[in-house]
C-alpha cells in the first residue's frame, strides 16, 4: 500500500498498536490567537491559576478551521489510515472547543493501571457495531506542548482487539457507556504527549482515560472524531483495499476478511452533553460581548 505520509513503520505501528504520532502537523503560531481567545472565553487569568474556576473544562467550538487547511499532513495522515479522502464523510474540520486540563487531582500521585476509572470508547452520540461509521478514527489533536506528566491522555492500545471482540459478539449493537470494563486485564499505557501541532491518529476501539495534571501548565488537546461515509467494511474482495482502521479489527478477530451484518438498528443520539456546549457558548459569547462593550 502507498501512503501520503505514513512511513511502513508508522503505518506497521497503527496496526499493532492501534495509534501513530504524526507530529509537526502545524505551527502553534497559526491557532496562538485561539488558545488566547480560550481565556477570555473562560474569564480567566493565564498567568492566575487562583482565577481557573474549573479543574478540567470542554469547551463548545467557536472557531473552525479545515483540517486539509490548517494541518495539510494531519490531513493526509488521516486520509492514509481510514483508506482515502473519498471514504471519509464530508469536510472534516478542527474547532477550538478545547479540552483544558487546567490542574485536574494535581495532588494525585499517578500510576495508570486498569484499576482506576475514567477509561471509555468515544462515541456517546450513537449506538455501537463492529462497523460503526461514526467515529472512524479517533483523534487527539495537541495545540500546546503536553510534557510527561502533564495531563496528557492516556490510551490502552491493549483494550483495542478485547473491544473488537466484544463488539463482535453484540451485533445487535452496544450503548456508548458500555466499554469501561474491557480496560481489565489491559498492561499497557500510553501517555499522549507532544509538541504543539502533533496529532495523534488513534483507532476508534481504543480505550484512554483523562490524566490528572500536577505540572501547573494547563494541558490544551481536542479529540474530534472522525466519520466515515459507510460503515466499515470486512469483506472487500482484494485485501489490499482494507482501510488500515478495517485491518485492525480483523487482526484482532484473527481472520482475514469477514462477511459482518448487524443485527440492531443504527441511532444516534442528541446528547445532554451536547446541549451544554451549546449554554456554555451562549454564555461565553455574551462574556465576549460585555468585553467589547468594556473596550469601547
Ligand atoms: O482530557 C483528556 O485527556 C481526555 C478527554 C477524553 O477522552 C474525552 O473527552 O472523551
Ligand atoms: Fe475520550
Amino acid at each position: 500500500m502507498t501512503f501520503k505520509v505514513l512511513t511502513d513503520a508508522q503505518a506497521a505501528h497503527f496496526v499493532e498498536k492501534g495509534y501513530v504520532k504524526i507530529e509537526g502537523c502545524f505551527e502553534k503560531a497559526e491557532i496562538q490567537d485561539w488558545l488566547d481567545l480560550a481565556y477570555l472565553r473562560l474569564g480567566y487569568e493565564r498567568d492566575d491559576p487562583t482565577t481557573w474556576a474549573e479543574d478540567r473544562i470542554h469547551m463548545p467550538s467557536m472557531n473552525r478551521r479545515a483540517v486539509a487547511d490548517l494541518a495539510p499532513k494531519a490531513w493526509d495522515g488521516i486520509c492514509d489510515v481510514m483508506g482515502g479522502a473519498e471514504r471519509i464523510e464530508g469536510e472534516p474540520s478542527w474547532g477550538d472547543g478545547f479540552i483544558i486540563n487546567f490542574n485536574k487531582d494535581a495532588d494525585d500521585p499517578y500510576v495508570p493501571s486498569a484499576k482506576r476509572g475514567g477509561w471509555h470508547k468515544d462515541g456517546n452520540f450513537f449506538r455501537h457495531f463492529l462497523d460503526s461509521p461514526e467515529q472512524g478514527l479517533l483523534t487527539v489533536v495537541v495545540w500546546d506542548d503536553v510534557l510527561p506528566n502533564s495531563g496528557g491522555t492516556y490510551l490502552a492500545p491493549d483494550s483495542v482487539p478485547k473491544v473488537a471482540r466484544f463488539l463482535y459478539d453484540h451485533p445487535e449493537g452496544l450503548e456508548p457507556g458500555s466499554f469501561g470494563k474491557m480496560i481489565e486485564g489491559c498492561e499497557a499505557f500510553v501517555e499522549a504527549t507532544g509538541n504543539a501541532g502533533d496529532v495523534y491518529l488513534i483507532h476508534p476501539y481504543m480505550l484512554h482515560s483523562a490524566a490528572p495534571n500536577p505540572s501547573g501548565r494547563p494541558r490544551f488537546i481536542t479529540n474530534p472524531p472522525v466519520a466515515f461515509k459507510e460503515p466499515m467494511n470486512f469483506n472487500r474482495e482484494d485485501s489490499d483495499d482494507f482501510s488500515l482502521v478495517e485491518s485492525v479489527v480483523l487482526r484482532a478477530l484473527g481472520v482475514e476478511r469477514l462477511d459482518y451484518r448487524i443485527t440492531g438498528k443504527r441511532e444516534r443520539y442528541y446528547t445532554e452533553f451536547r446541549r451544554e456546549r451549546e449554554r456554555m457558548l451562549v454564555e461565553q459569547k455574551a462574556r465576549l460581548a460585555e468585553l467589547e462593550e468594556e473596550v469601547v
